[in-house]
C-alpha cells in the first residue's frame, strides 16, 4: 500500500499551557470545526455529568473538570493531516506534557488573556526548548473580564520569547471582544455572535476604526495602531528574506506568498513565535488558528530528524523522517486497563505492517505487532500499517515501556529518549482488605509502568510499600484510578517528602564477610571508593579490578548489592543519589566465595563507606508563585520566610500582585489553608519541584522528627 497523504500534509501537534487556559475547550473547537464531532462539549457540562468533553473522558477528569493525562485527536483541516495532543496544565502532571513534546513536530501554547504567562506554561515552554518544538502562541479567553492582550504580548516578550510576532490583534475585549484584526491579511474577522456557527464578516483594516469603537482607550488604541503593527509585522518577517526586505523599504511592495513563507521559516527554524488571539469559549477565532497550524508548523521532519544515541545517551547520528528506511518508533505513553496495553508511539522511519516483528532495542526483546490502531481520545479504529510521521498505538506489546525504541531487528538502533521529572513526594499504600494485597502490587507495578513520574519501593524494615510521585494530586489520582480502572482499593498514608541523600566526600573502604560454620564456609573482600557526583547525575559503577582478584563471575553480585543497597542510605533510610561506586581491589577463595558472600561483603561495604563519608541529607526544593491582593502581600512573604524560603521576584500581573520564591518542599504540606485564610480566599498558588538541597546541618534532626510523627 503506498503513502495516502503526502508527509507535507501532515502537522502533528501538542497543546500546552498552564492549568485552566482552555486548552481543552480549544481542542473541542477544533473537532467540531473540522467535523469530527457535531456537537460542543465544555468542560463544566463535563463537571456536572452531562456530558463528557472528548479529551477529557476519563472518571477523574470528569469529576474535577480538569485534564490529567494526554488524549491524542486525529482530525483534517485544509486538506492536512492533524494529530493533536490535549495535554494537561496541572504541575503534577508534567510528565504527559514531557512525553508529548518528544514526539510532536510543533506545539500551540494557550494563554489565559488575563492572567498573561503562569508559571506551568515557562515550565511547559522550557521543555519545548528542550525538545526544540516550534509554537504558537495563542491569546484565548480574550472575553474574559480584565482580559488584556498588551500584557500577555508583554509578558511572553519578557518571560518566553523576545522574538514574539503578533500576528493578530483583538478587536475589543471582554464582553465587546468581536472577533480579531490579521495582520497578515489586512483584514479584520467580526463575528456576529457567540454562537458555534455563527459566521464572521472580513472588513480591510482600514475601514476598521471607522466601524468599531470600543469603550476602553487600551482597545481603541490597539485600532489606531493597526497600520504601524502591520508595518513592523511586515519588516520584522521579511527580514528573513534580504530581496523581498530591500523590496519593502524602497518601494513598499511585498509579495503575500512570500510573507506567509517567511513566517513560516521563521517559525519551524524557531526565529519567530506568532501570537494570535482569540476565545474558545465563545467561537472566535479557532478556525484561525487552525489554517496558522497548517500554514506555519511543520511537518514531520521538516525540521530534522530524531538522533539516534549509544547506551550512554551520546548522540551518534540522525535518522531522518521518511518512508524509505527501516522502521524506527518510540514508545512515548503506555496504557493499560482491564481490556489490556494499548502502546503510543510516534513512527520516525520505514513503514510498519501488522503482523511485523520489531526489536525493542532499549530491553533486546523482540516484539510482535499484533493490531495497531488509531487512537481518537478513548475510541480507537483498527488500521493496517502506519508510516514515517504517524502517531498510533501497538495493542498488547509484552516487554516496551515509555521511551523504549522499537526498530528493524535488521537494523538495530536507539532513539533519544525523553527526560523523566524527578517525583518528590511519598505515600505508604496498603490494601483495603486482606485478600487484595496480591493484586495491589500487580496494579501498582502496572501504574508505575505506565507512569514514569511514579516510583514504586519496598521499605526493608518495615515491609511498607511506598509510592512516589510529583505532587499529592498527582499521588490521589493514581490511587483513584487503580480503583476505577483495575478494580483495586487501597489505602493511602500521610504524603512525605521524599528526601535524599548521598555521600559527603569520596571514601576508600574495604570489607570482609568472613563466616566458618562447621564446613565449608563464607569469604569475600572487597575494596571500593565511593565519590559523590554532581547533583543529577545518578548513579554509576565500575569495575577496575586487574589480574582477576575478584572473579569476573562475581562481579554482578557486587553492583546489584550497590543498586539494591543505594535504597536505604545511612542518614534517615532514604535514597542515595548522584555517587559513583568503584570496585577497585578484593579478595577471594576457592571454596568459601560465592556471589552471596561477595552481595553481604558490598553491602557492609557500602554501608560502612557511607557513615564514614559525612553524608548529607538532601530536600526538594519548590518553585513557588502566588498570586494574591497586594493587600496581603506583607503576610505572605512574612510566611515565606518563616517557611525557610526565599524571594526571588515580586511585582504586579494585571490588577494583581505576585510573589516568586523557593520554598523547602517539607515545610509547604497544608499551605493551601494557610493561603486562604490569609488571603481571605483570593490567593491562588502554584509549585513545581526545582531542585534537591543539602538540609542544614542543624535541621536533619528536627526534620525527621516531624517526618516520623
Ligand atoms: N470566558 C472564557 N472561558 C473559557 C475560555 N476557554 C476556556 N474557558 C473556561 O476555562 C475553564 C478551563 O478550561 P479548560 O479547557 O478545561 O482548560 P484546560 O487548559 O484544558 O485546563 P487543564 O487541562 O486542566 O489544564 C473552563 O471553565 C472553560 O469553560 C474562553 O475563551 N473564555
Ligand atoms: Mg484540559
Amino acid at each position: 500500500m503506498a503513502r495516502s497523504k503526502p508527509l507535507k500534509l501532515y502537522r502533528n501537534i501538542g497543546i500546552i499551557a498552564h492549568i485552566d487556559a482552555g486548552k481543552t475547550t480549544t481542542t473541542e473547537r477544533v473537532l467540531y470545526y473540522t467535523h469530527r464531532k457535531h456537537q460542543i462539549v465544555d468542560v463544566h457540562d463535563t463537571k456536572e455529568g452531562r456530558a463528557s468533553t472528548t479529551t477529557d473522558y476519563m472518571e477523574q477528569e470528569r469529576k474535577r473538570g480538569i485534564t490529567i493525562q494526554s488524549a491524542a485527536v486525529t482530525t483534517e483541516w485544509r486538506g492536512h493531516r492533524i494529530n493533536l495532543i490535549d495535554t494537561p496544565g496541572h504541575v503534577d502532571f508534567t510528565i504527559e506534557v514531557n512525553r508529548s513534546l518528544r514526539v510532536l513536530d510543533g506545539a500551540v501554547v494557550v494563554f489565559d488573556g488575563v492572567a498573561g504567562v503562569e508559571p506551568q506554561t515557562e515550565t511547559n515552554w522550557r521543555l519545548a526548548d528542550q525538545y526544540h518544538v516550534p509554537r504558537l502562541c495563542y491569546v484565548n479567553k480574550m472575553d474574559r473580564i480584565g482580559a488584556n492582550f498588551a500584557h500577555c504580548v508583554k509578558g511572553i516578550k519578557e518571560r518566553l520569547a523576545k522574538h514574539a510576532l503578533v500576528c493578530q490583534v483583538p478587536l475589543g475585549s471582554s464582553d465587546e471582544f468581536c472577533g480579531m484584526a490579521d495582520l497578515l491579511a489586512g483584514v479584520g474577522y467580526i463575528w456576529q455572535s457567540e454562537d458555534k456557527d455563527s459566521p464572521w464578516e472580513t472588513v480591510p483594516l482600514d475601514e476598521l476604526p471607522g466601524r468599531l469603537k470600543f469603550s476602553s482607550d487600551a482597545d481603541n488604541d490597539w485600532l489606531a495602531n493597526l497600520p504601524k503593527l502591520r508595518q513592523d509585522l511586515l519588516e520584522t518577517a521579511l527580514a528573513l528574506d534580504d530581496d523581498a526586505f530591500e523590496r519593502l523599504l524602497t518601494s513598499g511592495e511585498f509579495d503575500p506568498d512570500l510573507l506567509m513563507r517567511c513566517i513560516r521559516k521563521g517559525t519551524v527554524s524557531g526565529q519567530l513565535v506568532p501570537v494570535l488571539c482569540g476565545s474558545s469559549y465563545r467561537n472566535k477565532g479557532v478556525q484561525q488558528l487552525l489554517d496558522a497550524v497548517v500554514d506555519y508548523l511543520p511537518y514531520p521532519g521538516e525540521t530534522g530528524g530524531i538522533a539516534t544515541v549509544d547506551e550512554d545517551g551520546n548522540v551518534t547520528g540522525e535518522q531522518e523522517v521518511t518512508d524509505d528506511a527501516p522502521a524506527r518508533a518510540l514508545a512515548f505513553k503506555v496504557i493499560n486497563d482491564q481490556f489490556g496495553t494499548l502502546t503510543f508511539c510516534r513512527v520516525y522511519s520505514g513503514v510498519i505492517k501488522k503482523g511485523d516483528t520489531l526489536l525493542n532495542a532499549t530491553r533486546g526483546k523482540k516484539e510482535r505487532i499484533g493490531r495497531i490502531v488509531e487512537v481518537q481520545a478513548d475510541d480507537t479504529r483498527e488500521i493496517e500499517e502506519v508510516r514515517a510521521g504517524d502517531i498510533c498505538a501497538f495493542v498488547s506489546l509484552k516487554e516496551t515501556e515509555t521511551g523504549d525504541s522499537l526498530v528493524d531487528p535488521a537494523h538495530p538502533v536507539l532513539l533519544e529518549r525523553m527526560r523523566f521529572p524527578d517525583p518528590v513526594i511519598s505515600v505508604s499504600v496498603e490494601p483495603k482488605t486482606r485478600d487484595d494485597v496480591d493484586k495491589l502490587s500487580l496494579a501498582l507495578y502496572k501504574m508505575v509502568k505506565a507512569d514514569p513520574s511514579l516510583r514504586l519501593h519496598v521499605d526493608q524494615e518495615t515491609g511498607e510499600t511506598v509510592l512516589m510521585g510529583m505532587g499529592e494530586l498527582h499521588l490521589e489520582i493514581t490511587i483513584d484510578r487503580m480503583r476505577t480502572e483495575l478494580g483495586v482499593d487501597a489505602i493511602m498514608g500521610k504524603p512525605r517528602v521524599s528526601f535524599r541523600e548521598t555521600f559527603g566526600k569520596a571514601v576508600e573502604h574495604t570489607y570482609t564477610h568472613k563466616k566458618q560454620t562447621g564446613g565449608s564456609g563464607q569469604f569475600a573482600e572487597v575494596s571500593m571508593i565511593f565519590e559523590p557526583l554532581e547533583q543529577g547525575s545518578g548513579v554509576a559503577f565500575s569495575d577496575e579490578v586487574v589480574g582477576g582478584r575478584v572473579p569476573r563471575e562475581y562481579i554482578p553480585a557486587v553492583e546489584h548489592a550497590v543498586r539494591t543497597e543505594l535504597q536505604e542510605g545511612q542518614v534517615a533510610g532514604y535514597e542515595v543519589v548522584d555517587f559513583k561506586a568503584r570496585l577497585v581491589d578484593g579478595k577471594y577463595h576457592d571454596v568459601d566465595s560465592s556471589a552471596l558472600a561477595f552481595e553481604i561483603a558490598t553491602r557492609q561495604c557500602f554501608r560502612e563507606a557511607q557513615r564514614l563519608s559525612q553524608p548529607k541529607l538532601l530536600e526538594p526544593i519548590m518553585r513557588l508563585e502566588v498570586v494574591l491582593d497586594a493587600d496581603y502581600l506583607g503576610d505572605v512573604i512574612g510566611d515565606m520566610n518563616r517557611r525557610r524560603g526565599s524571594i526571588s521576584e515580586q511585582g504586579q500581573k494585571g490588577s494583581s500582585a505576585f510573589v516568586d520564591g523557593f520554598v523547602p518542599l517539607a515545610e509547604m504540606f497544608g499551605y493551601i489553608n494557610f493561603l486562604r485564610s490569609a488571603t481571605r480566599g483570593r490567593g491562588t498558588f502554584t509549585m513545581e519541584f526545582d531542585h534537591y538541597e543539602v538540609v542544614p546541618a542543624g535541621m536533619v534532626e528536627q526534620l525527621m522528627k516531624k517526618e516520623s510523627k
